[in-house]
């Protein structure tokens, strides 16, 4: 399979001056006629010049061009291009072909999801509805005209503006749509179906009236509101924080069951995942709500990022998505609390980053080549990415990174533009060199930063250390220096600021910080709010980190230090059970977890994420060596250890956080029942009768999904007994919800009971369950391969093989999705010996078939290099 190269990059040879497309949907297939105006780029091409076109598998039935209809023979197609050998300077290309969307299982293109027929076209899906040139810097005007049956199709709709509609024969109608704006094809839409509709209105800073419409299938429609409302939140947002207004009279979101992604941005007509936009308190958790929120500000913000300003190739696509994460990240900690976001976000980066960033899929946040795009839509990119994007704004401080945007939405708009681009105004408003600083582009990797202390008792000064070292990996064999920003102030032993936060730059390998006349009890909060996406490591003992997690001003650092306590616990846990010696947890660990359970102070969504210990997929990524039995093991050891000894204080903050009206969704009540629900955890992991029945009454009892599910994941791990009895329970309340049944499978694929492969391999035969919608594979495959290590790594192998089976099953019908999984066994490299055979055994066998898709290839030959 060829590999694309960023330095391969050409410019297309023609303009495409305008777009029309027309669908014309049957029973059984769609007929596509796409009428292109097109002209020779002069700077590009000259008379010999051929038009070659990409394009999908599918059957062309006609081309005309001008007034001449060519003959077979006088045009070229297959199942990656068509070709015309010459063209004039000027031309009008009508191309026909005929589509079967019921057929398309890949969910890319023109596919049916229920009764609704839809399209995603990102990243290269635009070839599979008609010959194009589907590459992000073809910016065009398009129009759209949606001929269908009228019941079973009553809502026809597309990009931009509706111009035109009416009845024709047969109980057949017709709506033609024009978008203004011109744009890339993967930013093009279709939808068709019987939809339900929800209207609202925005009036946007300079007075436009934007009617606001959400589309899902009629039963749904009730569960839309909390959707509006945070599209309202991100409309108004932009305008504030931004600048930035909405450009149409009509903004569109439509809810689909089978979807590969989360959302997509198409212009005026985004599609979602129904998972972004469906919601109620009864079905819905808190986590829920906050996604709908974040993913629908993100979708929203991408207008302006990633729409009116594209980009010039693929390998640029962090300019559009690591800016709009951290754009959604802005608004999401404006509408929330700023501290926890931030919390959640690091969480998430170390968790999943760093990894990808370690393993055969490592590669700079702009990529220099790929096979599949699809494969590089990454937590590098995006949140990466996004980091990125911080340290600019960090280096720059808020107002002069606010007139870098503001000189970039001036300057680019209505173009596809770089990195450099978009790196190059930040440059001109500050007047900053950040040569060094776009390695974060270029250069693969998680630095890895040591922090030292130095004390001088004769001069009272402090002196900080700093020293980065980048491992070489697969795309740079040697790693230079990156320029990282670091916030540092200085606090007192009463934890009050001595010497105001400040930024200061690393930019070589080792740099000292002095600071003079400190006392010598004073300590530094260094990379506070995470300044950098770097690997920590410091001088301080565990009193230390017991202090910081208390007395640290700046909250992300408390969290980092109560976490930082936590892996230095189980480590040592790890280290006992390795050597035959007992476990123990040291008596500090628990006072200093107590004191911050009885801070009456402290916001409970905080002491939340604080008090939770990390997840066995976050602890191996402080080991060499992945020891799945021994890191599980420890953890549950440390969990019950905490929970026996604070027994009555975990019972006390369970009741003081009683719960606020169920339906509540304010902040203050979200964080009561995290807190709340934090406690109840911890006392469900020790085996008592009096805490299991505290379990089961909430789980009998609870007003939300919130409070329900969470109770349900603890009966999970309970007993057989008490998982099958809640299985059965929350499954016959539910049955009719396919998200809430989702969540059912997602809480059994992760249970820690011993017997929990043969319940997954059970489940995939289900009635509710189908390997053609990726909920459901995300719910209950993903979830047992990337969330449930012990059972997913079992000695003997059976977890690899069973998930390696449905990835090869999968592959068949839905390639993006099937590679995705296939990351379960990037870090295959990293376990014992008798799990690296294992693994690779299954990835060779993958390796093997003879119908491996292009993205699944590129995904196991990475692993196995
Ligand atoms: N831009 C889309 C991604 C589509 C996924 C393509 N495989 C979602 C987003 O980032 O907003
Ligand atoms: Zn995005």
């Amino acid at each position: 399979h060829k590999k694309i190269q960023l330095k391969d990059y050409r410019p297309f040879a023609f303009i495409v001056d305008h777009v029309d497309l027309i669908f014309d949907i049957r029973e059984d297939h769609t007929r596509v006629t796409s009428k292109l105006k097109m002209r020779k780029d002069p700077a590009w091409a000259d008379e010999t010049t051929p038009l070659v076109l990409n394009k999908g598998k599918f059957d062309i039935i006609s081309v005309v061009a001008g007034d001449m209809v060519l003959l077979p023979g006088e045009y070229k197609s297959d199942d990656e291009t068509f070709t015309l050998a010459a063209t004039p300077d000027v031309f009008e290309l009508e191309i026909a072909n005929i589509l079967k969307p019921d057929e398309n299982t890949a969910l890319e293109g023109l596919y049916r999801s229920g009764s609704i027929l839809c399209t995603q076209c990102e990243a290269q899906g635009f070839r599979n509805i008609t010959p194009y040139s589907d590459r992000p810097d073809v910016m065009a005007p398009f129009s759209c005209t949606i001929v269908a049956d009228k019941t079973r199709y009553p809502i026809l709709l597309s990009n931009g503006n509706p111009v035109k509609s009416g009845d024709l024969d047969d109980n057949r109608h017709f709506a033609v749509w024009e978008d203004p704006f011109k744009k890339p094809c993967y930013l093009f839409a279709l939808v068709a179906g019987d939809l339900a509709v929800l209207e609202d209105r925005f009036t946007t800073s300079s007075g436009r009236d934007v009617a606001l419409k959400i589309y899902s299938e009629k039963e749904n429609i009730a569960l839309c509101s909390h959707a509006m409302t945070s599209l309202k939140q991100a409309m108004a947002w932009d305008e504030k924080r931004f600048g930035r207004e909405y450009d149409l009279d009509l903004y569109q979101i439509v809810a689909i069951n089978d979807f590969n992604a989360g959302a997509m941005e198409n212009k005026g007509l985004n599609i979602f995942n129904a998972k972004y936009v469906l919601a109620d308190p009864q079905t819905a958790t808190d986590d829920d709500f906050m996604g709908i929120q974040g993913v629908i500000a993100h979708e929203y913000f991408h207008n302006w990022t990633g729409n009116r300003i594209t980009l010039k190739n693929w390998f640029q696509l962090s300019l559009k998505e690591g800016l709009t994460v951290f754009r959604d990240q802005e608004f999401s900690s404006d509408m929330n609390s700023r501290p926890v976001k931030r919390i959640i976000d690091v969480k998430n980066l170390m968790a999943a980053q760093f990894p990808e960033d370690s393993g055969p899929m490592t590669h700079p946040v702009r990529p220099d080549s790929y096979i599949k795009m699809d494969n590089f839509y990454t937590m590098t990119v995006y949140e990466k990415g996004a980091e990125v994007i911080r340290m600019i704004y960090q280096l720059l401080g808020q107002d002069l990174f606010r007139q870098g945007m503001d000189l970039y939405f001036e300057k680019f708009d209505g173009m596809a533009v770089t990195l450099e681009d978009f790196v190059g105004v930040m440059e001109t408003v500050s007047g900053r060199n950040l040569d060094q600083f776009f390695l974060w582009y270029t250069q693969s990797g998680t630095p890895e930063i040591s922090m030292t202390r130095q004390y001088n008792d004769n001069t009272g000064s402090l002196s900080l250390t700093f020293t980065q070292s980048t491992s070489p990996d697969r795309n740079q064999s040697e790693k230079k220096p990156f320029h990282i920003p670091v916030r540092i102030s200085l606090i007192n032993r009463a934890g009050e600021t001595v010497k105001q936060e400040a930024l200061y730059e690393l930019t070589q390998e080792t740099h000292t910080f002095k600071f003079e006349n400190v006392s010598a009890d004073i300590y530094p909060s260094v990379f506070r709010e995470f300044t950098a996406p770097v690997r920590l490591s410091t001088d301080f003992s565990d009193q230390d980190l017991a202090f910081l997690m208390a007395r640290d001003t700046d909250p992300f650092n408390q969290w980092r230090a109560a976490q930082t306590l936590f892996i230095n616990e189980i480590k040592n846990l790890v280290t006992a059970i390795r050597t035959g010696r007992a476990m123990t947890v040291s008596s500090g660990l628990i006072q200093a977890f107590s004191l911050a359970l009885e801070d009456r102070k402290k916001d409970r969504a905080f002491l939340s994420k604080a008090l939770a210990l990390p997840l066995e997929t976050e602890i191996k990524d402080h080991f060499e060596i992945i020891d799945v039995e021994a890191i599980h093991q420890a953890r549950t050891f440390l969990k019950q250890t905490l929970a026996k000894n604070l027994e009555s204080e975990l019972k006390t903050v369970y009741e003081i956080c009683r719960p606020a009206p169920p339906d509540d969704i304010s902040g203050a009540a979200m964080a009561d029942r995290s807190l709340k629900n934090l406690c109840l955890a911890y006392l469900g992991c020790v085996p008592d009768k009096g805490n299991q029945a505290l379990v089961l009454k909430q789980f009998e009892n609870a007003g939300n999904m919130t409070d329900e599910f969470a109770a349900f994941k603890i009966l999970s791990h309970m007993t057989p007994e008490m998982r099958d009895s809640a299985c059965q329970a929350f499954y016959n309340k539910w049955q009719a919800r396919t998200l809430v049944i989702d969540k059912w499978f997602s809480v059994q694929a992760q249970s820690r009971l011993k017997d929990t492969l043969d319940q997954v391999k059970q489940l995939t035969t289900h009635k509710n369950f189908t390997m053609a919608n990726p909920n459901k594979v995300r719910a209950l495959i993903f979830a047992f391969a990337m969330n449930n290590p012990i059972h997913f790594h079992r000695a003997d192998g059976q977890g690899y093989e069973f998930v390696a089976e449905r990835i090869l099953a999968l592959d068949k019908i839905n390639h993006q999705t099937a590679a995705r999984l296939c990351a379960c066994f990037n870090l295959w490299k990293r376990y014992d010996e008798n799990r690296r055979i294992l693994m690779k055994r299954q990835l060779e066998t993958m390796a093997g078939q003879k119908t491996l898709s292009k993205n699944l290839y590129e995904i196991v030959s990475r692993a196995l290099e």
